[in-house]
């Protein structure tokens, strides 16, 4: 069950279809014992570039999920989808508008146990997410807890997903974040580049996402698995 897979995750690699990856430095992500690879980005998602690069991964092993950002991008063959709710974006679009739209029009296709809510609080306002979604990003340690109980309680959520895509966040805005869930599982991402930013949010969240960090320095990218997985 997806669900269960992704409770054993503490390392992934977010790729994006949009950017340049040779096969060599695929095999080496594919190869360096993360525990999977998330397939996502917010612009230039196209049905092509994904099949493609979903093609390219599956020569290797290792689990690999898609993150819906596009609905013309929904490519069959993941390992799973999972589907964010930003929760403090301020256009209901990005909330529940779009998913909304996409289960009225796919309904009875989709395949409902390969698919996975995440709540998600977007954190850096500079961030491409950031601006599409016009989150509110000024947020308290409070606002953190307070929407991490929600998610577990309330929406009853699988996923907790603190992104600061782009930019190294603050680890207290994380551990407020953990204070708020017993059961739902906590995913780190953003601006990760080093071995010990990837150990230090390691110790707080159960999945660490190093995503732009492969596109600009690869070897520093490998190095936050060992770093995560010790
Ligand atoms: C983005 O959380 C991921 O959705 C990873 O962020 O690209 O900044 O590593 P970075």
């Amino acid at each position: 069950m997806l669900t269960n897979m992704i409770a054993s995750w503490r390392h992934v690699f977010k790729l994006d279809p949009q950017k340049t990856l040779t096969d060599a430095n695929l095999e080496r992500i594919c190869q360096s014992d993360t525990d999977a690879i998330i397939v996502g980005g917010t612009d230039g998602i196209t049905f092509d570039n994904t099949v493609d690069l979903l093609g390219r991964i599956r020569r290797y092993e290792l689990p690999c999920v898609l993150e819906v950002s596009n609905l013309a991008a929904i490519v069959p063959g993941f390992d799973g989808y999972l589907i964010p709710l930003v929760l403090n974006a301020t256009d209901v679009k990005w909330v529940i508008g779009a998913q909304h739209e996409a289960v009225k029009q796919f309904g009875g296709m989709i395949p409902w146990s390969d698919v996975l809510g995440e709540g998600y609080v977007v954190l850096n306002p500079q961030s491409r997410v950031a601006r599409l979604t016009d989150s509110r990003t000024e947020l308290s340690c409070e606002d953190m807890t307070a929407y991490a109980e929600m998610v577990e309680q309330l929406l009853n959520l699988p996923i907790f997903y603190v992104e600061y895509s782009g930019t190294y966040g603050d680890i207290e805005m994380v551990e407020a974040a953990k204070r708020g869930l017993d059961r739902t599982h906590l995913f780190y991402g953003g601006g990760i580049q080093s071995a010990v930013q990837a150990e230090a949010m390691a110790a707080v969240a159960d999945t660490v996402v190093v995503g732009n960090c492969v596109y600009e320095d690869l070897a520093a990218a490998l190095k936050t698995v060992k770093a995560v997985k010790g």
